[in-house]
C-alpha cells in the first residue's frame, strides 16, 4: 500500500539512525503492531497527522477537542494536572509528538474528527507508547477510532492498546487498526487517544478511507437539464446518469453499477482517490403506467481492505400522456382501369365501413368514407394500428385492387383477401399515415365475341392507362 509521506522537518540528517531504531521498535510489538516499513506513514484523512501545528511551542496540537479529567483530585502534582501538549521528546515525523498527562486513575482523553461517511471503510496507523510503571493492571492507555451517531452516541469504538513502553527504547511503536466498515447512522468518526495514567503519547496518525458516493440523475428533455425528478412524454425515452465519486483517500476497485431498468450501462471500473465518473443510461419508450417510477441504480465496490457496502441512488420519471396528433387516413376509390393506381378520373367510393384497430385487433374507432371516398382518424395517441376496410358488401362485383401497385398515397394498401392493411405505429416523428387507401376494382370486362364487324375501339380504350 502506497500513501504520500508528509514532509517532515529535520528528517534528512537522521534517516540512517532513524532506520536502526525501527528495528529495535520491532523487538518490541505490541499485539495490532504492524512491522514499519522504515518510513514513517502519516496522514490519509487526519489533519495535522505529525502533531507538528501547534497553537503554541509545546501547545495541544491543532484540531484536537480535549476532555480532561475532572474534578482534578487535591494534591495532583503540576506534571499530573490534566493536560494535552506536544513534546519533543519522542517524535516520529517531524519534531514533536502528542502527549496527554492526566492525574493517576482519572481518564483524559483527546480525539480529531475526521470525515465521516456512512458505509465508509476505515483504517488507523498510529505511533503511540506509554509509561508501563505506575498503576498496574488499572492502567491504560488507548487510541482509535470512535464512530458517533448525530445524537453524539458511541455506536462502534475500535480501540487500539497503548502497550509499547517507551521507557524500553525511547521510541513510539508504529499500531494499526485493521479496516472497519463505519455503522450506517454514523455522523461523526474520531481518532482518539485516552489514558488514566501518566501518559500517552502519539504521533503520525494515518487514517485512510474506503468510500463512495452515487448519485442518479435523469434528464429534463425540455431544457436538457440534470435533476432528481423530470417530465417526459410518454414513448420517449428516459436519459438517466449515474455519478460514481471516490470520497476517500484509498484506490477503488471493481466498481459496478446495476439497474435493471436502465439499459447502457458499461462493466465494472477503477477510481482514484478523488476521482469520479459518470455514467449513462436509458429507458426507452416510456409508458404513461411508468408515471411515478422511482429507478434507482445500486452501486458495489471493493476497498484495500474488502468490500464496500452497496450504495443506492435514485432518480424519479413523470410520464405526461402521449400527444394525441395521430392522422390516419384516407381514401376508397373506384380503380376503373384496375391498374392498381388512382389514376385523375378514378372517383372516390362512398359510405364504405371502416375501422381503426389497435395493435391486439381490437376496435379503436370506426367510421364511414364520406361522398369523396375519404376518411380521416385524428387525435390518436402513439401506438400500433391497423385500418381494416369492410369488404364482405362490395356492390356491383367490385373486388379489392392489388396492393402496392404503385407509390404510396397513390396506390391500394389493403390485403384483397382481409381488406385490412398491415400494422403500423405512429410514434416518434412518424405521426401521420394518410396513404391508407383501398382500391375496389370493377369485374374484368367480359372477353368480347369473335368481332363480326369493325373493330371496337372502346373496349380497347377501357383497359388503357
Ligand atoms: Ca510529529
Ligand atoms: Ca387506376
Amino acid at each position: 500500500m502506497k500513501r504520500a509521506r508528509r514532509v517532515a522537518i529535520g528528517r534528512t540528517a537522521g534517516a540512517a539512525a532513524g532506520t536502526a531504531v525501527l528495528v529495535g521498535a520491532l523487538a518490541v510489538v505490541t499485539p495490532g503492531s504492524a512491522p514499519a516499513e522504515g518510513v514513517p506513514d502519516c496522514g490519509g484523512i487526519a489533519a495535522n497527522p505529525s502533531v507538528e501545528d501547534a497553537g503554541s511551542p509545546g501547545g495541544p496540537p491543532s484540531g484536537y477537542l480535549f476532555s480532561p479529567a475532572a474534578p482534578v483530585p487535591r494534591g495532583t502534582p503540576p506534571d499530573r494536572v490534566p493536560k494535552l501538549v506536544t513534546s519533543t521528546a519522542h517524535a516520529v515525523d517531524g519534531q514533536v509528538n502528542a502527549q496527554i498527562q492526566t492525574p493517576d486513575g482519572r481518564v483524559s482523553s483527546a480525539a480529531q474528527q475526521v470525515k465521516a461517511v456512512p458505509g465508509g471503510q476505515y483504517s488507523l496507523s498510529v505511533w503511540a507508547g506509554r509509561a508501563q510503571s505506575g498503576l498496574g493492571s488499572h492502567a491504560s492507555a488507548t487510541t482509535g477510532l470512535r464512530f458517533a451517531d448525530r445524537a453524539g452516541r458511541v455506536l462502534a469504538e475500535k480501540p487500539l492498546a497503548v502497550t509499547h513502553d517507551v521507557a524500553s527504547d525511547g521510541k513510539l511503536a508504529q499500531q494499526e487498526l485493521p479496516p472497519f466498515t463505519a455503522p450506517d447512522d454514523t455522523s461523526a468518526v474520531s481518532f482518539f487517544a485516552s489514558t488514566n495514567h501518566n501518559w500517552v503519547l502519539w504521533d503520525c496518525v494515518h487514517v485512510a478511507l474506503a468510500a463512495f458516493a452515487v448519485k442518479m440523475e435523469v434528464r429534463n428533455p425540455a431544457d436538457g437539464t440534470w435533476g432528481s425528478s423530470a417530465a417526459i412524454p410518454a414513448g420517449d425515452t428516459a436519459h438517466f446518469r449515474v455519478s460514481v465519486s471516490n470520497t476517500g483517500s484509498q484506490p477503488l476497485t471493481g466498481l459496478l453499477v446495476k439497474d435493471p431498468w436502465c439499459s447502457g450501462l458499461p462493466g465494472a471500473f477503477d477510481l482514484a482517490a478523488n476521482a469520479s465518473r459518470g455514467l449513462t443510461c436509458d429507458h426507452q419508450n416510456l409508458t404513461e403506467d411508468d408515471n411515478g417510477h422511482v429507478n434507482t441504480a445500486k452501486v458495489t465496490g471493493t476497498g484495500p481492505g474488502g468490500p464496500l457496502a452497496e450504495q443506492k441512488a435514485s432518480a424519479t420519471v413523470t410520464v405526461t400522456p402521449q400527444p394525441a396528433v395521430g392522422k390516419i387516413g384516407d381514401r376508397a376509390w373506384k380503380d376503373l382501369n384496375r391498374n392498381g393506381t388512382q389514376d385523375d378520373d378514378e372517383p372516390g367510393f362512398p359510405e364504405l365501413p371502416v375501422t381503426l384497430k389497435d395493435g391486439a385487433g381490437g376496435t379503436v374507432a370506426t367510421a364511414r368514407t364520406n361522398a369523396d371516398g375519404s376518411y380521416l382518424f385524428d387525435q390518436r395517441k402513439d401506438g400500433t394500428y391497423q385500418v381494416c376496410f369492410d369488404i364482405s358488401k362490395l356492390p356491383d362485383g367490385l373486388t379489392v385492387t392489388e396492393r402496392g401497385a404503385g407509390a404510396p398515397g397513390l396506390d391500394s394498401a389493403v390485403d384483397p383477401a382481409t381488406g385490412c392493411t398491415s400494422p403500423f405505429t405512429l410514434g416518434g416523428k412518424e405521426r401521420e399515415r394518410m396513404d391508407l387507401d383501398i382500391g375496389l376494382a370493377p369485374p374484368a370486362p367480359a372477353v368480347p365475341p369473335a368481332p363480326s364487324g369493325p373493330p371496337m375501339p372502346a373496349a380497347s380504350a377501357s383497359s388503357d392507362r
